[in-house]
């Protein structure tokens, strides 16, 4: 069978209009989906992304504008969608947890675990909070405030519907142990074992009576509950890609996963929780469930309920879409935290896009342009002999490919900054090179044979460079294809003006 790959995002919630955290989380996916499509082929590669449209939150966000849930959620998912379609997120398919789709797949594995004994009926009594839609203990609920979010909490009891987690965890404590690269960084993996060793898991409350809560999936053998939004929100995974046959056998070209990415503020539910959902229903295991760090705004995490959100469409008004993905990607290691500043991007507009990058892909069609008319010199670099920086370009050039694929893996962490430097490397030895050859005295002394084959050499820098940016630029690697892709050259405007320091509005060309 072909290599195929199947990524996914987390399904936002749409109580509100998208930030950067979410942004960061599409922008990785994107660019690895870009990766393997270039890679696999695209019909082998397909990308998920969507939103979680039930729960508490989003009823109260609906009610707070006087809406239907439904309505509410309607005028929500455009916004995300736009987003995504400026910032050029390339997802195949995009799920909405309230289509018919997901809400049959989620009624079937309900069928499915309760005959299998693993959903059962029980009194809850609980702290629960609201905005986190999540019980805890007495231990944990301490003054009756949320250790999560630190609100208020309050005390119910009521009839519900469990799964049994706990049935499970000597199951997934070894799966962990035995599959090192299924949880993502090393630091999550070792978090979550040693969560699951230090405590015994409780089994987890699926239900929420419906005179508590009714915006959710119906339970299929219940008329008084609804599906708990974490419960039903996992199941996107697979009701997007697949269906369960009459046997109860998931079928479906892309599972499993190969790649789950989140943030880390979601690890519990996808490396704990969904594993165990995954294995009562006989289907299974995601190769990886990556969870990347936090954009932070200062001391605290951006985020909806804070309200300390930067819109990423303002940015890239001001920056342009790749000079925003660069610096998401590049400025953090992916799974660290980070904090966001403008004056970090601008720093980064300026030292990497419009110093090294752009002022190689202008300086090269420039030679081109002054030299040769334009005509890219007919040399094959591989044959003929250069200098020893000429030589070491060479060599850069082959492996560059295998230089940035490297990075790539869970086992690399999904080293986007790591790939990117090795790019960067190849910009750094080629102006490093036009300033030392000093091509200008080579076309003054007539040295034209030595200026053919040192602009053919810079070309092809200028393709390999633009080749392996399509996924993490795709804008801009195409403006160079465009412009350097073809015997003839194209040159065009500066790709990245420098910027003034702060918050000067650039020049909108080709990014
Ligand atoms: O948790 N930095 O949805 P959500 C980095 N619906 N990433 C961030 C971020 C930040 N400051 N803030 C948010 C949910 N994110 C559930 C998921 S999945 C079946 C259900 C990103 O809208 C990051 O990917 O709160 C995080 O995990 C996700 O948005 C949470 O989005």
């Amino acid at each position: 069978m072909e290599e195929k790959f199947y990524i996914t995002t987390p399904l936002y919630y749409v109580n509100s209009s998208p930030h950067i955290g979410h942004s960061y989380t599409n922008i990785a996916c994107d660019t690895l989906a870009r990766f393997k499509r270039a890679k696999l082929g695209k019909t082998n590669v397909w990308f998920l992304t969507g939103t979680d449209e039930h729960g508490q939150k989003i009823k109260k966000a609906a009610d707070a504008k006087n809406l239907s849930p439904q309505d509410f959620t309607d005028e929500i998912v455009p916004l995300f969608k736009e987003l995504w379609q400026k910032l050029g997120i390339s997802y195949d398919d995009f799920i909405r947890t309230t289509e018919a789709r997901h809400k049959n797949t989620v009624a079937k594995a309900l069928t499915i675990l309760k005959e299998k004994g693993d959903i059962f009926m029980a009194q809850y009594e609980g702290w629960y909070c609201v905005p986190c839609e999540s019980f805890w203990t007495q231990t944990q609920a301490g003054s009756a405030i949320c250790p999560d979010c630190q609100r208020p909490i309050e005390k119910i009891t009521e009839s519900n519907y469990f799964f049994s987690l706990s049935k499970y965890q000597g199951w997934l404590i070894d799966y962990i142990e035995a599959h090192p690269d299924f949880i993502r960084p090393l630091i999550r993996r070792n978090e979550v074992l040693s969560f699951l060793k230090l405590n015994s898991l409780t089994d987890l409350c699926i239900s929420r009576p419906k005179e508590r809560l009714n915006w959710g999936i119906a339970f299929p053998f219940s008329s008084e509950h609804v599906v708990y939004v974490w419960f039903d929100a996992l199941l996107n995974y697979i009701s997007a890609v697949g269906e369960f046959n009459k046997d109860g056998v998931f079928q479906s070209r892309w599972w499993p996963a190969d790649l789950h990415i989140i943030g880390k503020d979601i690890l519990r539910q996808h490396a704990v929780y969904w594993p165990i959902m995954l294995k009562a229903l006989d289907i299974p295991m995601p190769s990886c469930v990556f969870a990347h760090g936090w954009w932070m705004l200062g001391e605290n995490k951006m985020s909806k309920s804070r309200g300390n959100v930067v819109n990423p469409l303002e940015m890239v008004e001001k920056y342009g879409i790749d000079a925003y993905r660069y610096f998401l990607l590049r400025d953090v290691p992916f799974g660290m935290d980070g904090n966001f500043s403008e004056d970090a991007l601008i720093k980064r507009f300026n030292s990497d896009l419009a110093n090294d990058l752009g002022n190689l892909v202008y300086r090269s069609l420039t030679m081109t342009e002054k030299y040769f008319a334009s005509v890219v010199p007919n040399i094959d670099i591989f044959v003929r002999k250069f200098d020893e920086a000429g030589e070491s370009i060479k060599n850069k050039i082959k492996s560059l490919p295998q230089d940035v694929e490297k990075f790539l893996t869970p086992a690399e962490d999904f080293n986007f900054g790591a790939s990117l430097e090795e790019t960067w490397k190849l910009i750094a030895m080629a102006n490093k090179y036009v300033e030392e050859t000093k091509p200008w005295n080579l076309s003054k002394e007539g040295k034209l044979e030595e200026l053919s084959a040192f602009i053919r050499l810079l070309i092809e820098v200028v393709r390999a460079v633009s080749k392996e940016l399509l996924p993490f630029m795709p804008v801009t690697a195409s403006a160079i294809i465009e412009q350097a892709g073809q015997d003839i050259i194209k040159k065009g405007s500066p790709l990245f003006p420098r910027l003034e320091i702060p918050g000067a509005t650039p020049k909108k060309n080709a990014r």
